[in-house]
């Protein structure tokens, strides 16, 4: 039985003042709730984020980390950096990263095995154009961008990520999939899983991101193979977000 994981994209929005009262509108709203959380902060925020956390029940994380280990690369940082304080999680692959970065599929699965091998759980992120499903493309689009991460890593290493099928179409667009649409994609790359190793398979969550609200979320964590939610506008609210971590049974 995979427990829900509900994580927060604040991508680059926020203050130290409004982080302060978000961060703890979390904690207080918590209440026991079954589901674990995480919030993916700025970078600039983090530290912010392992002082005001440092106890309670939420994880944070990074939203993106350098490829390379350590050295000349102006403005990166490197995995061993996070891991150094405490990072949980960091997000690999968003698709405004992928859009805005040029980030390949090949630098993202160097990015997830960068954060495996420093010790965190790398938060892949897979998912296709309006162009691409439209074009009946999705099952090959997301298989071949889960694929390269999959062909760096043995089966313990797999069972150390979470996937976030995250189509592009309901970024930031209101839009989302539907239950069903979700859980067919999310199925598919269960099953890509599955055939390298049933047992980490069976381990991995699998979150929907893509306009995850409080009124959707419990309709779509209901699939059985949606474990959760990468939570983009939605995360920026403590009542909105303590929600969707409510709605996840
Ligand atoms: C969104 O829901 O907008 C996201 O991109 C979450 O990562």
């Amino acid at each position: 039985m995979r427990r829900k994981l509900v994580v927060g994209n604040w991508k680059m929005n926020g203050s130290r003042a409004t982080n302060a009262s978000l961060l703890q509108g979390i904690v207080d709203g918590l209440n026991g709730a079954s589901a674990a959380c995480a919030v993916c902060a700025p970078a600039p925020y983090l530290a912010q984020c392992a002082d005001t956390l440092k106890g309670s029940p939420v994880s944070w994380g990074a939203q993106d980390v350098s490829a390379h280990a350590g050295g000349a690369y102006t403005g990166e940082v490197a995995a061993s950096m996070l891991a150094d304080f405490g990072c949980t999680y960091v997000i690999v692959g968003h698709s405004e990263r992928r859009a805005y970065h040029a980030e390949s599929s090949e630098l993202v699965a160097q990015k997830a095995v960068a954060a495996i091998d420093a010790g965190m759980t790398p938060i892949v992120c897979v998912g296709e154009t309006l162009a691409e499903r439209e074009a009946g493309q999705t099952a090959v689009v997301v298989r071949n961008q889960l694929g390269r991460v999959l062909e760096r890593l043995d089966a313990d290493g797999m069972a150390k990520i979470v996937v976030a099928y995250e189509p592009v179409w309901a970024i930031g667009t209101g839009k989302t999939a539907t239950p069903e649409m979700a859980q067919e994609v999310h199925a598919q790359l269960r099953k890509q899983m599955l055939e390298k190793n049933a047992v980490a398979a069976d381990k991995v969550q699998i979150l929907y991101g893509g306009s995850m609200k409080p009124d959707n979320a419990k309709e779509l964590m209901a699939q059985p193979d949606i474990d959760g939610g990468l939570i983009g506008g939605a995360a920026l609210k403590a009542a909105d977000f303590l929600a969707i971590i409510h709605a996840a049974a």
